[in-house]
């Protein structure tokens, strides 16, 4: 075996593993990781989250009962995370590859647990009113 062979087995044990590890299913509702919240101006919440292979950050916190504002960013997206579907708010939208888009969530809609996914159903994130 000389260095070249050993470099090349390295490279694809990395990649095999960073697959996995973008397949793999991360931050379920118990995970640990720290939470993002919202900030609340002039009586409203906005909620910042940024598609691109998915969605970040996945879970949000936020406060319930008051209206807000999610605001879906792309930047160079061009994958199916571009395509959002909120269920609970009849939401289906294919967003540009580059921009914002706002949505508006009612006082009455901001509350439980919004998911939203892409159109296959295979990202997703969860805004988390409390
Ligand atoms: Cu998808």
């Amino acid at each position: 075996m000389d260095t070249k062979m050993i470099i090349s087995i390295a490279v694809s044990v990395v990649l095999i593993g960073w697959a996995f590890w973008i397949v793999s299913p991360k931050s379920g509702p118990d995970s640990t990781t720290t939470v993002p919240t919202t900030t609340v101006v002039d009586g409203k919440q906005i909620i910042d989250i940024t598609a691109k292979g998915g969605y970040s950050p996945r879970v949000v916190v936020a406060k319930a009962g008051i209206p807000t504002i999610l605001r879906m960013k792309t930047n160079g997206t061009f994958d199916c995370s571009a395509s959002v579907v909120i269920p609970k708010l009849s939401y289906q939208k294919f967003l540009q590859s580059s921009g914002t888009e706002d949505i508006a969530i009612s006082a009455e809609q901001a509350r439980g647990t919004l998911q939203g996914l892409c159109a296959m159903g295979m990202y997703n994130f969860q805004i988390r009113f409390q």
